[in-house]
């Protein structure tokens, strides 16, 4: 079973699971929009994006779904099912339409963009993010050992990309705040 990743954002959490959940797969690095190895990602994902999980001849693309089969096939309870499951993936979901989304418009144009030569930053951009992350930053899951805490805090690292150029805020609103 292989696990395909870059050094980006949604790969470092799928490679932050699947080690976390000591899942038998091998690690591969990967540069999906690289021109030279376009033909061969876009077999594995349409989107050509990191991670995938190939399974044998089936692969498998979206870091949740990812961390799912994970956890899955190492019969954790690391994605929640039961009554615990709601809970997971309210935060899942904030964080993939807030958080994530404005961690992933300043990264793209900040790194991947530059990595892949895709053209100049786009200050408006990372504007937008900046302001998404502020917004998005004074609320955080709590600190359950599950997948939607490890989904927020393997962005922390590139926190500094984003934090570097705005004020330091003050504390953080409480997540039970309207
Ligand atoms: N919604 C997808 C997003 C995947 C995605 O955007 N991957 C980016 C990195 S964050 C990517 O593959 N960029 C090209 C690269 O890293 O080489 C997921 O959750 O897996």
């Amino acid at each position: 079973m292989k696990l395909y990743f870059s050094r980006n954002l949604n790969p470092r959490v799928a490679v932050a699971v699947a080690r976390h959940l000591a899942a038998p797969v091998d690690y591969v690095h990967a540069a999906p929009l690289d021109p030279s190895q376009q033909e061969k990602f876009r077999a594995l994902n349409p989107n050509l994006r990191v991670p995938i999980l190939v399974e044998g001849d089936q692969s498998l693309w979206e870091t949740d779904a990812i961390a799912c089969r994970l956890s899955q096939l190492t019969g954790s309870d690391f994605w929640r099912t039961g009554t615990a499951q709601p809970e997971m993936i309210r935060w899942l979901s904030w964080g993939t339409h807030n958080f994530i989304a404005a961690c992933d418009k300043v990264h793209f144009e900040r790194v991947t963009k530059q990595r892949y030569g895709l053209g100049p930053i786009r200050d408006d951009l990372v504007a937008e993010g900046l302001s998404g992350f502020a917004e998005a930053a004074t609320l955080s899951p709590g600190s359950t050992p599950s997948l939607e805490e490890v989904s927020s805090a393997e962005r922390a690292p590139r926190r500094e990309l984003i934090v570097s150029s705005r004020p330091r805020r003050e504390g953080r609103r409480d997540r039970s705040a309207s």
